[in-house]
């Protein structure tokens, strides 16, 4: 019976992979290095330091680990500011409509995502009254594919990760579902999510209704 759900971030409640390219690429013109979409979307789920690690093997770059973090920091505050322009209109579409049922229904919810900035975004959207508990990239210290991140919040939840369905857009992020036990919803497309349990091409599709149908309830 499921009785719980657990929500990726960013590609599935709301799109901040556009703001979080804008501020890797700033980065990578002050530093000389080549950075385009291509690369960005092999950052999708990663977290901050293994996203920047990407960045600097693409470029053969020999960068300290004391640099490397300051570049992330660099990075990070450019993220940040541009998080200001992020308002209640920027939920990817289904995805308030999605959170108000599940609050009307009684489910259980929670975050499950690698970003430290998450309490941010949902400020910006409005959407922290939507959430049980956040699991956000300083709930845990290992990162998707491990399970951690959602195996904390089904715990915080107190509930069993086979009362549970992870909705995540990252093939990391699917890994990450399947290794704790729980029901994976994918959202995008085949190549990235496929190995879901169930997938839809965007958020709009996975409604309650199509869910609970698609796993028997
Ligand atoms: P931060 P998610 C992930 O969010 C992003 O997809 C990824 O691009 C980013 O590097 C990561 O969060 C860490 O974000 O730098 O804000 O801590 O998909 O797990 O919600
Ligand atoms: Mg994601």
């Amino acid at each position: 019976m499921i009785k719980g759900f657990i929500f990726d971030l960013d590609g599935v409640i709301t799109d901040t992979a556009e703001l979080h390219f804008q501020a890797w690429k700033k980065l990578s013109d002050d530093m000389g290095w080549q950075f385009d979409r291509e690369v960005n979307e092999r950052l999708r789920g990663v977290s901050r330091m293994d996203s920047i690690n990407i960045i600097r093997e693409h470029n053969n770059a020999e960068v300290s680990e004391e640099k490397l973090l300051e570049l992330a920091t660099l990075k990070n505050d450019i993220y940040v500011a541009s998080l200001d322009q992020m308002t209640p209109d920027d939920y990817l579409p289904g995805a308030q409509e999605l959170l108000t049922l599940l609050r009307q229904e009684g489910f259980l919810v929670a975050l499950g995502s690698a970003s430290k900035n998450s309490n941010k975004v949902l400020k910006q959207l409005g959407a922290t009254k939507f959430f049980d508990v956040i699991g956000d990239g300083n709930s845990v210290s290992k990162s998707k594919p491990a399970p951690d991140i959602f195996l904390f919040g089904a715990e915080q939840l107190k509930l069993k990760p086979e009362q549970c369905i992870v909705y995540e857009d990252a093939e990391a992020g699917v890994d990450a579902a399947k290794a704790g036990g729980f029901y994976s919803v994918g959202i995008g497309p085949e190549e990235r999510v496929g190995h879901a349990d169930v997938r839809f091409e965007t958020m709009k599709e996975a409604t309650l209704f199509e869910v609970k149908s698609a796993f028997g309830e």
